[in-house]
């Protein structure tokens, strides 16, 4: 019984040690030594091969090495194939830093006051309590949940934006598109931790923008798909946002002359806001071949109808 990892090999060869102590009765291998093929039940992967079903005809599940699967072409993968996603503590762990840290920059002017260091200007700006700064999170999914969560102790009035109702411990939650107006009217600070779906690409544009508080700020963290560049840079340039903090961008990396790289108002930093770690994700892994096994439901199955 064969698992490959078709993802950063550096990574690769993390999983294969804690594999070989975990589950030595498992052939791991790294692509693209796959051995034989008919020998394949699992694949973890960033992208998976072309043609997956003939080349490994007897696969039993498809891992995403990230929490992510838009990366995959669902509408080439076998029907029947369980697709999961990686549900692992240090994905979250990360994420809620790296947002803590978004906040924190714009909530505390960080973006301005680095463009007056450049210009060698010491000047003070008025400081806004954080009860007075409104924090809002598109996408109510692990990580928006954990960073809600995270965020809480800053006293940040919190609010948060998903497609089904639901109950979160102090925050104002919103659901359906029907009250995404009245979510967004109530955001200084916007964090988009949607997935890319059909539904959600290119939700970050200028009607969106419009809808925010004037002088609102966002932190893009889901994926690059989400924005649409040219009506972020009309909103930084007409004031109606002031900042933007961006993990994702499409495509990854931007070209050379983007704007993006140079804009003052526009921290950006290449994808790292959270890292799926091999301890915990190769837990996640053999926990899932387990309960497959067993026939129990997966954890972090995709439903493909909804694409995430
Ligand atoms: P989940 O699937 O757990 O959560 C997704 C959330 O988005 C759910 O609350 C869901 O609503 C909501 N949602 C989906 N579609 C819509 C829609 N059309 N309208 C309103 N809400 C919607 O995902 P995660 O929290 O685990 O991850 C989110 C994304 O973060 C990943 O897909 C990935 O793209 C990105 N990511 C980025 C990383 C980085 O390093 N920058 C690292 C890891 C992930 P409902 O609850 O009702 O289903
Ligand atoms: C992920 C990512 O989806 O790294 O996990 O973006």
């Amino acid at each position: 019984m064969t698992f490959i990892y078709k993802a950063d090999p550096v990574r690769g060869a993390e999983w294969a040690e804690l594999f070989a102590q975990k589950a030595p009765d498992v052939q791991f291998r790294i692509w693209p030594d796959v051995g034989p093929s008919e020998k394949v039940r699992y694949l973890a992967a960033w992208l998976p091969p072309d043609n997956l079903a003939e080349a490994f005809p007897n696969l039993e599940i498809l891992f995403s090495v990230g929490a992510g699967i838009d990366q995959f072409d669902l509408s080439t993968l076998p029907q029947d194939l369980p697709l999961v996603r990686m549900i692992e503590p240090g994905i979250a762990e990360g994420m809620t830093e790296y947002v803590t840290m978004a906040v924190l920059a714009l909530h505390r002017d960080l973006l301005p006051y680095i463009d007056q260091q450049r210009r060698a200007v010491w000047q003070e700006m008025r400081l806004v309590p954080s009860v007075q700064r409104k924090v809002g999170v598109l996408g109510l999914g692990m990580l928006g949940q954990a960073v809600l969560e995270k965020l809480r102790p800053f006293g940040f009035p919190l609010s948060g934006w998903s497609r089904s109702p639901r109950v979160i411990d102090g925050a104002d939650i919103f659901s359906g598109s029907s009250e995404l107006p009245r979510f967004l009217s109530g955001c200084d600070i916007l964090i988009c931790l949607l997935p890319l779906t059909d539904e959600t690409r290119g939700i970050l544009n200028a009607e969106l923008f419009a809808q925010l508080p004037r002088g609102a700020a966002l932190v893009s963290a889901g994926r690059g798909g989400h924005l649409h560049q040219d009506d972020l840079l009309a909103a930084l340039g007409s004031g109606q946002l002031s900042g933007a903090v961006l993990d994702v961008t499409d495509p990854e990396p931007l070209p050379g002359d983007h704007p993006f790289w140079l804009h003052p108002k526009i921290l950006l930093t290449p994808h790292i806001a959270s890292m799926t770690r091999p301890e915990t994700a190769v837990d996640h892994v053999l926990d899932t071949i387990r309960r497959h096994r067993e026939g129990l439901p997966l954890i972090g199955a995709v439903d493909r109808m909804r694409g995430y």
